[in-house]
């Protein structure tokens, strides 16, 4: 027992140096992402703990304009067949409503031209997807904490989940992601609808996606149609916090 013990206790050590190098140098994170997702049971309480502590306030790295790649490379749901998305694509999105509800004082309905007209931030990112490619793009949304203030928070609102139109298992469920308050209120955290200098195309989350620099791209959740509130997801779709985390994927998935 006490072996077993110390081997666990070394594979921890082993981990956090790997969880701190990759939150320092950036673009080599990348090559360790693999191994995060297959050493995710063991490795999240405290690849979390150590990349929050050396994170902080951090922002991710914005670039000149002049580094926005040519086509930012979709993935995942690139085109949703769901029929709620269906019927509002068929309009330009003209009936779409961004719900904020939840564990909050005032529940809204935001039209995109609601969502147009309030303060908006543009920043250009680096997107990381798990798979190991990066696209940097040109972002232009609403700060989630502008949302979450109109809002409201409650008493015991600890996490923020975003539901999806697209059906990306095939199944009839829905993708999802959740983040916490710390990410939430992050100033590069943005609801956005402009890509490029244009409205966003289906491929990447018409007509609002979101912006989590300081995470995987699987954590950036497209299609978004609702943002709720929540004091814990262990009782939304398969309980462990999105779409790919509920597939063994870790759920703080910082870079
Ligand atoms: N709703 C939804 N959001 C999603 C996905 C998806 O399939 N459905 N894929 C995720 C993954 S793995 C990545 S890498 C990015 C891809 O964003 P992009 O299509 O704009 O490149 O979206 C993320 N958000
Ligand atoms: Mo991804």
């Amino acid at each position: 027992m006490a072996e077993v013990l110390v081997a666990r206790r070394r594979l921890l050590r082993g981990l956090a140096a790997g969880a701190g190098a990759a939150v320092l140098s950036g673009c080599d994170a990348l090559s360790r992402k693999p191994r995060f997702v297959s050493a995710l049971a063991l490795a999240e309480p405290l690849s979390m703990r150590v990349q929050r502590a050396l994170s902080g306030d951090r922002l991710a790295a914005e670039f000149p304009e002049s580094m926005v790649s040519p086509l930012f490379r979709p993935n995942g749901s690139i085109d949703p067949r769901t029929p709620e998305y269906l019927a509002l694509k068929a309009q330009g999105f003209a009936g779409y409503r961004l719900r904020v509800d939840g564990l909050v004082r005032r529940p809204l309905e935001l039209s995109l031209e609601a969502l147009r007209a309030m303060p908006q931030r543009t920043q250009v990112t680096r997107h990381d997807c798990v798979e190991g490619w990066s696209v940097i793009g040109k972002w232009q949304g609403v700060p989630l904490a502008h949302l979450l203030d109109l809002a409201g928070l409650r008493p015991g609102a600890r996490y923020v989940v975003f539901h999806c139109f697209d059906d990306l298992a095939g199944d009839g469920s829905r993708y999802y992601e959740s983040i916490d308050l710390e990410d939430a209120y992050h100033p590069q955290t943005i609801a956005a609808h402009r890509l490029n200098d244009a409205p966003l195309p289906v491929a990447n989350g018409a007509p609002l996606r979101m912006r989590i620099e300081r995470k995987l791209g699987y954590k950036h959740a497209k299609y978004v149609h609702a943002i709720l509130v929540v004091d814990g997801y262990a009782g939304i779709h398969g309980g462990r916090g999105g779409f790919w985390e509920d597939r063994k994927y870790d759920w703080y998935a910082g870079i």
